[in-house]
């Protein structure tokens, strides 16, 4: 099932919910640190980068793309960590552990929207995360430096 967005095309599952694909970026195999971006509608706020699958896209292709527009990052796409439902906003996301290999200095939703992006450690991203997108904080929970 597809509709029609402002210069973009959502997809949805056969429940209805919309297809999202997401990063939860790391820098290396400790899993200790994440990086957030700053929301596109609150700038004052940080999310998980991510976003809508476009027609005839894989998750993982989606993941790796989001991360590049909305973060600036390229690396390397690790484990999925489970397709988590947003039932209020109905839409439903696969989110992957990526590995960042780099950091692009100027990058499109930087200089379009002036999105940020910010290391944190995984308990400072779990606070932040709480405040503006709870659901989000999660994807986190799988991460290595969660195991007890
Ligand atoms: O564009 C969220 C957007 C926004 C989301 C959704 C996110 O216009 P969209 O519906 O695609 O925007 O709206 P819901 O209601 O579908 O969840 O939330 P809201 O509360 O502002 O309507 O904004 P944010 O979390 O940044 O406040 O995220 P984004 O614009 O920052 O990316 O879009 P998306 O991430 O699902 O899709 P795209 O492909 O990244
Ligand atoms: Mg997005």
């Amino acid at each position: 099932m597809v509709k029609e967005k402002l210069h973009q095309t959502r997809i949805y599952d056969k429940e209805g919910f919309r297809k999202r694909a997401a990063c939860v970026c790391v820098r290396n195999d400790s899993e200790s640190e994440v990086l957030l971006v700053t929301s596109s509608r609150s700038p004052d706020h940080w999310v998980v980068p991510g976003g809508g699958l476009e027609p005839h896209e894989d998750p993982e292709s989606a993941a790796s793309r989001e991360a590049l527009e909305e973060a600036g990052i390229r690396g390397q796409l690790g484990r999925c960590l489970g397709v988590f439902e947003n039932s209020e906003r109905k839409h439903r996301t696969f989110v992957y552990v990526f590995m960042v290999k780099e950091e692009l200095p100027y990058w499109e939703e930087a200089l379009k929207i002036g999105r940020r992006r910010k290391w944190f450690s995984v308990r400072e991203a779990k606070h932040v995360l709480d405040l503006y997108r709870p659901l989000q904080t999660v994807y986190l929970n799988t991460l290595k430096a969660c195991r007890s």
